[in-house]
């Protein structure tokens, strides 16, 4: 099997300056349970720039994505509210709920933004991307189109990137994006096998689930498949466990995390956990290599401390000499069960060597844990270069960033604020500086058509 020299970059997503807590995604108990609480957007910024240190230090490449325009204001008129916007933020502030919906700082969670599938498993021996729809919520439906421009001015070279349309919505239309979506694979670049993890299909009624909708279709699954362009023998789809889904996972990466030859997962991640990982081991055999499962048992450590830890939403990664790490969230460091249980995985044999617990209080409290704020791109050496840096991290860029933060964001936000229109001026102030210095270009409404 030849492999080519690729490796993983992690484009995180740079927290907003809206950052706040609307408790908007039901389904979501970290949101449902803060809403309300005043944030700190400048601190939760301050802890994703981190977050990317951390990983440069641990010798890894490093990427970054933008925040979105927040309040959005080309949604509020498409509510048909005119005027300045200092009127039309007025007039909506009357509208229940509107505002903090259109004024999320939700895009940093860019594991929701795509799905990204590596050329080595594609086709056409490009790297494809199709972001996520994002139906389920409404404060997240609107992201895609500025998502899909974000990712065309980066990924802007036809020879290495194909770009695609978000998959059809409306009803139970919906797709997260990549954090319903792993990768097994001998190394980044060998060719692999895509888990397309799914939790209902939108045309039947019974989505199995009792207490919280699943969001991810099995129909967009497919799609965004399709589209990317995935070769028939490196995907599989896999159904998430409703039961997971109504114990809060609203995310299949909230209980399970993949990469390399591992899946790390909950006992009742999936659905059929026996057949899957069955299948799994088949489908991995032509590839050649065994699945490493590292599994935590139910008595070891429960759903609901899976869950309310973030365990699984950590990041598993390959480091330079070929052993694995955790980055994980300090809650997982605070709950006995998840602690002892990455202890015994560092006494033990397994592929994970180091744990790396950061402090991402300020995201962790919407539901947005180390692995939700990352979207995973694997490039080869030629397709890393076509980027020329764009959106690129090194030390550098990690000072300007915060040095960036700290002249525009906030230290105090409630939901309140939200309809301040001077905070839409910061906003865009902040956010036109960034695209100049991440060198992504113009690519919001305000750059592009003035309002
Ligand atoms: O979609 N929270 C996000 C968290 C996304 C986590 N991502 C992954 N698991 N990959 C969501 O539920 C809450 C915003 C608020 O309540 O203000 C929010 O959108």
């Amino acid at each position: 099997m030849t492999a080519t020299n690729a490796r993983e970059v992690n484009f995180d997503g740079l927290v907003g300056p809206t950052h706040n807590y609307g408790g908007l995604s039901d389904g979501n108990l970290a949101s449902m349970n803060n809403l309300g609480d005043v944030s700190n957007p400048r601190e939760a910024a301050l802890q994703g720039v981190a977050k990317m240190r951390r990983l440069l230090a641990l010798g890894l490449t490093q990427g970054v994505l933008l925040p979105h325009e927040r309040p959005h204001m080309p949604t509020l008129k498409a509510f048909g509210f005119t005027g300045s916007d200092a009127e039309i933020l007025q007039r909506a502030a009357y509208a229940p709920g509107l505002v903090p919906n259109v004024a999320s700082a939700s895009a940093m969670w860019t594991a929701n933004a795509a799905t990204v599938s590596p050329s080595a498993d594609c086709q056409d021996g490009r790297v494809h991307f199709t972001p996520a729809n994002l139906t389920a919520m409404f404060h997240r439906s609107i992201e895609h189109p500025v998502t899909g421009r974000m990712l065309k001015a980066i990924f802007n070279d036809d020879r290495h990137f194909a770009h695609h349309p978000p998959a059809p919505s409306g009803g139970r239309m919906g797709d997260e994006g990549a954090a319903n979506h792993g990768r097994l694979a001998l190394s980044h670049g060998a060719k692999g096998l895509q888990l397309f993890v799914y939790g209902h299909s939108a045309f039947e009624r019974d989505q199995g689930t009792q207490r919280f909708a699943s969001r991810q279709a099995l129909q967009c699954s497919h799609a965004v498949a399709t589209m990317n362009d995935v070769r028939g023998d490196s995907l599989i789809f896999i159904r998430q466990a409703a039961r997971a889904i109504d114990a809060g996972a609203f995310h299949n990466d909230v209980v399970s995390v993949t990469n390399g030859t591992a899946l790390m997962f909950h006992e009742h991640a999936f659905e059929d956990r026996d057949g899957t990982l069955e299948a799994l081991k088949q489908r991995c055999a032509p590839l050649g290599f065994e699945p490493v499962f590292i599994e935590a048992r139910a008595d070891d450590v429960s759903l609901q401390d899976a869950i309310g830890s973030y365990l699984f939403n950590s990041q598993l990664v390959t480091l330079p000499d070929g052993a694995m790490a955790l980055i994980l969230p300090t809650e997982a460091e605070d709950t006995a069960s998840t602690k002892a249980w990455v202890d015994a995985q560092i006494a033990g044999n397994g592929p994970i060597r180091q744990a790396h617990y950061m402090d991402l209080k300020q995201s962790m409290k919407n539901g947005g844990g180390p692995a939700c704020l990352r979207l995973r791109v694997v490039l080869t050496d030629d397709e890393l270069a076509a980027l020329q840096g764009r959106a690129l991290v090194d030390e550098a860029m990690a000072d300007k960033l915060e040095d960036w933060i700290k002249r525009h964001y906030r230290d105090r936000l409630a939901i309140a604020d939200l309809a301040d229109p001077q905070l839409l001026v910061e906003c865009r102030a902040a956010l036109d500086e960034l695209t100049q210095i991440t060198g992504v270009g113009s690519i919001y409404d305000f750059q592009l058509t003035g309002s």
